[in-house]
Order: C-alpha cells, then structure tokens, then sequence
C-alpha cells in the first residue's frame, strides 16, 4: 500500500542547465512540463529507484522535456489496472494540475490497459521509460536503416495503446512519444494502416539489410579482426573510437548520442589491421522491442572476434552499468566473448580514489585510460595486439590437385609445415589463422595438436 511521496525537485534544480540545453535541441515542437513517476518495490535495494529516476530525468531533458516534479510510491508489488495506487494518482494529478504539468512519465514500463487507465486518471499524456527511450532515439536516428529500425519499434509499442491517442491528436502537434517516422499523421490512421505500414516497414528493412550483408561480406574478405566497442551509454566509446582512429564520430554528453554503428580501420602497433565498431550504447531497462529492433545494427556486436567494455569509472554507478551492459550482451546473444574491460575517464577520478583498483582487481587485463587525454592509449593498444594476435592452428588438408588456387592461397596465407601428394590429392600440414578456417573448411581432414 502507498507509504511515502516525494516531490523531488532539488532534482528539478539540477536540470536546469540540461532543460536549456534541451530546449534548444528541441526540433520545432514545444517543450513539454514532465512530471515523472517511479516506484519503490519492496524487494529492490533502496536506492535502485532513485537513480533509475534521475536517470529517467536525463533521458527527460535529452528528449526536450522540463522536468517540473517528481513522485515515488512504495509497493509491494505494482497496481494491475493504473500501475500505482489510484489514491497516489489522484494525489499526483493534482500536482500536476496545479502546475500545468502535460506529460507525465513513469520509470517502467506500462501495459497498454495500464496506459489508457492512467491518462484517464492524469487526463493528460502519459509515457513510460520505453516510449521516452523510443522518442530519443528517433530524434538521433540518422540512416535510413536506423530511421526503419526505430520507426518499426514505436509502431509495435504504440499499436496496443493507439487508442489513447485519439483525443490527443486533435489537440496537440508532435512533443514527446510522438514523433519520428510518419510523424502525427501516422497516428491518426486506424490500426490496420498501421499494421500495414509495420510490413512494409519490415519489407524495406529486409532490402537496406541484404544491401549491409553485401558490404560485410566484402568486409570479411579482408580477414581482419573485427573489434566492437560496448558500453553504457555516455561511456566514451565514440571518444575512444575517434582517439584511436581520427574518426569523427559525434561524442556528446547525452545519452545515445551514437545511433548508427560507424567502422573504421585501425592499425597495431604490430601492423595488424584490426576493424573497430562503435554503436549504439546500453541502458537499464532497455526496451525489448528496441534490442530487437537493433539486432541488425548489432550484428557487429554479436559477430566481432573482440568486445570492447568501455566503462566510466567516474561514474558513481559504474558497476550496475556494466551489469546492464551485460544483460544486454545476453539478449543479443553475444554473452561469453572474449571482451577487454577498458576503464575510462580516469583523469576524472580524485587522487587517492581506490574505485579503480577494485575495478583492476575484478578484472586483471583490464586497461585504464582517458579516451580525452589518452592517457593509457599506448598500454590499450599492446593489450589489444596481444588480444588479435592470430593463433595459427595446425591442421591437416587433402586438396585435390586441380584447385591449384586453394594451394596457391594456402601457401599465402598459411604456414606449410608438411606438403606429400597421394593420387590426385595433395595433402598439407599447415598453421592457419583462425580466421582463415572457413575458407579451407572443406578440405580439412583433421586438427592436428597445436605445436
Ligand atoms: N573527462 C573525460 N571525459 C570523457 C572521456 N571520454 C569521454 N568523455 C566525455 O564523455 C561524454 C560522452 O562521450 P561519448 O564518446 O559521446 O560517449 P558514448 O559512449 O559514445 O555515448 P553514446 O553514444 O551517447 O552512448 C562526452 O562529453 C565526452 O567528451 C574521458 O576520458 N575523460
Ligand atoms: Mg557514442
């Protein structure tokens, strides 16, 4: 049952530099009043709520809101039919009235009932963490496959809830929750033309997608490495990307800065090339349709031979983002990869700080750097080269005699040790990088132990 209620707005204080910020990135449509709602469940750590909300607050400003207040709700377990307890809403509705408050948004994610429950009750817009997290994303998405990938992931969230939407559209142009892909017109057709526009959305994507396996397959035929740099959002990892390779990705202190994932080529110290990803950052309670929807960008992820961690030590949550970051490594399916722990922004810890030493300590090749300064860049960059050195595997190959090509190639790329012909077979030992497996795949007749 309800206990205790907070207005937080010390928190409000905080965000007005990121409200003004805000307010000028906001495309053409006007900054909306945000109330904000969380819940505190008995069973979670006291302070898990708190700074999932001022986390909530940030994604708030960075999608153009002003956040006008907040409230917090103990429960045992979450109200079925309006989330929290109808007696808090009415007291939070109240609130909100009194300070013109018209979007109001709750930390988790609600059911579609849930939603048309509570704008009854708010008589206003009401959002949950997911559609904010949609919302931004859709104002970063910049190539027509992350426009797609982020237009697909709204409608599927929206289309359960379409109907608390009517009353809105007459009244109201764009604002949180509702732009990106079509825009408000998209809204105001009915639930078949929606599902409509998700096939088709679903067709298109199919064709950008075989467009990008084309261009990675030409990509692997290069055989470099491929290293993917994760990490939660606002780690650094674009800064890092730019560090070591002079791109030019688009590092901001906002949350999902990066959208699309941005390749470059990076040569080691030991002049192997190595191919480094930078892509889309983590959250907690990242949507689950979103991951979906992204799995294609995360190919990358789920396909590189090295993940990169990158962690903000300065930040005081460090250790519950890397355990968000690995849950989401999970459910892409990119759980168990070999991955560098990359400790960043140490210029930003105070001398004396032992944060950093327990983190070394968990994690023993871990590296510590400052992507900004790039202190610790020339330790990443021998750690790294010790990561990709290609293991030669020992193997032996029966190729028949007319595939001249393979053995040319073989000889190339590999390491011949043994070479005796039977028949019309030749037959090889050799080392090859793992890399290289797939293309002699065939001919291979056995693993001989690695010498
Ligand atoms: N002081 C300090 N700031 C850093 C360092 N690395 C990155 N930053 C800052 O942290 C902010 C976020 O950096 P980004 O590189 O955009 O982070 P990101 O992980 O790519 O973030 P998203 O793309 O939003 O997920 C920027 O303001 C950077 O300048 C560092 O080593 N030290
Ligand atoms: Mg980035």
């Amino acid at each position: 049952m309800p206990a205790e209620t907070c207005y937080g707005l010390a928190a409000v204080e905080k965000d007005q530099t990121h409200s003004l910020k805000a307010l000028i990135d906001t495309r053409n449509t006007k900054t909306e009043r945000v109330f904000l709602v969380g819940i505190e469940l008995k069973s979670h750590k006291s302070w898990e709520h708190r700074e999932s909300l001022e986390e909530l607050a940030e994604l708030a400003a960075t999608a153009g809101g002003e956040v006008i207040g907040e409230g917090v709700q103990k429960l045992e377990t979450p109200n079925a039919a309006t989330f929290i307890g109808t007696g808090k809403a009415a007291e939070f509705s109240k609130y909100c009235k009194e300070h013109n408050v018209d979007t109001i948004i709750f930390d988790d994610e609600l059911s579609p009932a849930q939603s048309r429950n509570l704008e009854k009750l708010f008589n206003c817009k009401v959002l949950d963490r997911t559609a904010l997290i949609l919302d931004i994303f859709a104002q970063r998405a910049r190539t027509r496959e992350g426009k797609l990938q982020i237009e697909l992931a709204q409608l599927q969230h929206l289309l359960p809830r379409l109907t608390r939407f009517w009353g809105h559209l007459s009244r109201q142009s764009g604002g949180i929750g509702m732009r990106g892909g079509e825009g408000e017109s998209q809204l105001e057709v009915d639930r078949r033309k929606v599902q409509e526009r998700i096939e088709k959305i679903t067709r298109d994507l199919g064709t950008v997608r075989n467009q990008r396996s084309i261009q990675r397959s030409a990509r692997q035929r290069n055989n470099w490495p491929l290293a993917s740099i994760v990490g939660y959002t606002n780690a650094g990892k674009s800064t890092l990307l730019n560090q070591l390779t002079g791109a030019a990705v688009l590092a901001e202190n906002k949350l999902f800065a990066t959208l699309d994932p941005t390749t470059r080529r990076l040569r080691l110290p030991t002049n192997q090339n190595v191919l480094l990803t930078d892509t889309v950052g983590f959250i907690r309670k990242l949507p689950h349709g979103l991951v979906e929807a992204f799995k294609a960008t995360l190919e990358e992820v789920v396909e590189a031979d090295l993940l990169l961690h990158v962690v903000d030590v300065s930040h005081p949550q460090a250790e519950e983002q890397i355990q968000a970051v690995e849950g989401v490594l999970k459910e892409i399916g990119a759980e168990g990869k070999p991955t560098l722990m990359i400790f960043n922004k140490v210029d930003l810890l105070p001398g004396g700080s032992d944060s950093l030493g327990r983190f070394l300590e968990r994690h023993p090749n871990g590296v510590s750097i400052s992507a900004r300064s790039g202190e610790g860049i020339p330790t990443l960059l021998a750690e790294l080269s010790t990561q990709l050195r290609p293991i030669r595997e020992f193997m032996e190959l029966a190729v028949p005699h007319e595939k001249s090509d393979v053995i040319a190639r073989l000889h190339e790329v590999g390491q011949v040790i043994e070479r005796h012909y039977e028949g019309d077979m030749a037959r090889f030992k050799a080392r090859i990088a793992p890399h290289f497996h797939r293309e002699f795949e065939r001919f291979v007749v056995r693993e001989l132990q690695t010498a």
